[in-house]
């Protein structure tokens, strides 16, 4: 039995949905196991077709899950499976596909009689609760990514560049079992470190707060971690901005479980930085949903209305404050909501290091 495909077939008689076309890389690898960007799926109420070109094929036999069909593209043709599936409304990933790709399906299918359906989050639901095995991978590349922080305060020295950095965090990850970074490595220093999402410039490290925010890839999963240091010395000022940082982050920490809601998180983390005199400065959500891809369901913010946090969900916690023209500091661990509680994934110091 394959209960991922139950699952979306249970979504798809909601919507009234005889087919959904999956052609989005991470949608593909969840439901058919097949780590294919280029290839895209077929699933019937009763049939799941593979559809992989002679790139593909091989791993695709080896790697589909139970209730796929794989196939080479036009065995069958897409207008085959249309009708010996009887696919009256076919649902499409609206949020991932490409209008030119959309126009390609419809005119391919001109004169079916198909009507086609945006399916929305559907598969953004599903994915927001986490099986042991995906809770598994995404532990695997945190360990990783933990490793790596070691790494770099062990090497680290005042020559080196925030491009340096960064590429270090990268090849340390890479030769120990990380298929890629989860996302471009941010690495800024100095005034830079005001920059939440700041790209690694190619000059020595700066005084002052060092943010690194990064992450590994397993399985496909993603970690992310922020940890922030102290290049020098730290001064009352910026001791007293992380430790504000640190108390926040550990508030909305304490206060996660099963039930709560996702707004309130934010709202403790918030509150207590806006207390401290940092009003304003905190100028991003606390956090977001980890997995297949690096911002998935749930949103942690302040928008998030009577959500609550459900068992399964893995969210990171990252409040920053940030002071334009000066300096900035962000501390994020990933939390895992389990059956009333959690359960912290990040296993890495977070009191003030000075370098
Ligand atoms: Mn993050």
């Amino acid at each position: 039995m394959n209960l991922r495909l139950n699952a979306l077939r249970a979504k798809m008689a909601e919507m009234n949905l005889d087919a959904i076309y999956v052609n989005s890389a991470e949608n593909h690898l969840y439901m058919s196991g097949v780590d294919n960007p280029d290839g895209h799926l077929v699933i019937t109420k009763e049939k799941a077709y593979v559809f992989a070109d002679f790139r593909y094929i091989e791993a695709a036999r080896a790697d589909a899950r139970e209730g796929f069909e794989v196939c080479l593209p036009g065995k069958p043709t897409l207008n085959e499976v249309v009708r010996d599936c009887n696919i009256k409304n076919f649902g499409y990933e609206d949020r991932r596909m490409t209008c030119s790709s959309l126009a390609g399906l419809k005119k391919t299918l001109d004169g079916m009689g198909v009507e086609f359906c945006p399916i929305g989050g559907i598969f953004t639901e599903i994915r927001s609760i986490k099986t042991p095995d995906e809770v598994a991978s995404v532990e695997a590349a945190q360990r990783i990514a933990e490793g790596a922080f070691a790494h770099i305060l062990k090497v680290i020295n005042y020559n080196m560049t925030e491009t340096e950095v960064a590429a270090e965090l990268e090849y340390y990850m890479k030769k120990n079992g990380s298929e890629k970074p989860s996302f471009d490595t941010i690495a800024v220093s100095g005034t830079a470190s005001a920059r939440p999402h700041g790209v690694p410039r190619p000059v020595k490290l700066e005084k002052g707060f060092l943010t690194m925010d990064y992450g590994a890839v397993v399985n496909g999963y993603h970690s992310d971690m922020t940890r922030t240091i102290v290049i020098g010395k730290a001064d009352e000022e910026i001791t007293r901005l992380y430790n504000t940082v640190l108390a926040a982050q550990c508030a909305a920490i304490d206060a996660i479980t099963e039930g709560a809601k996702n707004a309130d998180m934010d709202k403790i983390a918030r509150d207590l930085i806006d207390n401290a005199g940092y009003k304003g400065y905190f100028g991003h959500s606390l956090g977001h949903g980890v997995g297949l891809e690096i911002h998935e369901q749930p949103g942690v913010s302040g928008g998030m209305g009577d959500t609550t946090l459900k068992a399964g969900q893995i969210i990171t916690v990252e409040p920053g404050i940030y002071i334009e023209g000066k300096y900035g500091c962000r501390i994020e661990d990933m939390v895992l909501i389990t059956p009333g509680g959690k359960r912290n994934l990040t296993n890495c110091p977070k009191e003030l290091i000075e370098i």
